[in-house]
């Protein structure tokens, strides 16, 4: 039996965190359950997660949540080639981690709630437009940042890339027009186009 168990449904924010721990090759139970079964609000599952959401894992005695945070962890603490190299690698992973989670997420996720996730007559084109409107300098960045570079930091597929594209990617999904950005849409292609992103989705 393996020391890492995650816990959370494929089609939650849990996904980037299967798809880490497939890239890392790591052998980990996985407590398949979604949200609105009301699993999340047990004692069992509060002693682990006390925000009640999902994603969280139980490495030994360890208990984590936060999906990013998850899996810079899980970066450090298997190394490779995922994980940032040196203190300079380490930094410019949470700078992304960071900043994906606070500049990009909220706008992101309003924009695949009204596209896709919300009930047909729930759905609002007018948040779409207002989410594409927050999105814009923020993609505009990611896009410079990626102008002579194929990866985040350094020269290969990191968590840092992992991360951001994990959350960037909900813009794709939300299919805004990312034309503008030609840099962000080849690297987000890149880095969703891995066979283990698919698999860390349910397949
Ligand atoms: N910032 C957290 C967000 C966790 C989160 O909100 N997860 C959603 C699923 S994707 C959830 O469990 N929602 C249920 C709820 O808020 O009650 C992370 O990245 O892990």
């Amino acid at each position: 039996m393996s020391d890492l168990t995650i816990h959370g449904a494929f089609n939650t924010r849990t996904s980037r965190v299967i798809w880490m721990a497939l890239e890392l090759g790591l052998d980990f139970e996985h407590n398949n359950f979604h949200y609105s079964t009301g699993g999340t609000q047990t004692p069992e599952f509060l002693a682990i997660n006390p925000n009640g959401t999902l994603p969280a894992i139980q490495d030994g005695d360890l208990c984590l949540f936060e999906s990013l945070a998850i899996n810079l962890y899980l970066a450090n603490k298997h190394g490779g080639e995922l994980a940032p190299k040196d203190a300079a690698e380490l930094g410019l992973a949470m700078q992304w981690s960071f900043w994906a989670a606070t500049e990009v997420e909220t706008a992101a996720l309003d924009a695949l709630k009204h596209r896709l996730l919300l009930p047909e007559d729930e759905r609002d084109e007018a948040a779409v437009a207002a989410a594409a409107e927050k999105l814009a300098k923020p993609l505009a960045v990611l896009d410079g940042a990626l102008a002579d570079r194929e990866y985040l930091v350094g020269d290969r597929f990191t968590v840092a890339d992992l991360n951001t594209a994990a959350v960037a990617g909900w813009a794709k999904f939300a299919r805004l027009d990312l034309s503008a950005w030609p840099n962000l849409t080849a690297w987000l292609d890149r880095c969703l186009g891995r066979p283990l992103f698919k698999k860390a989705r349910g397949g």
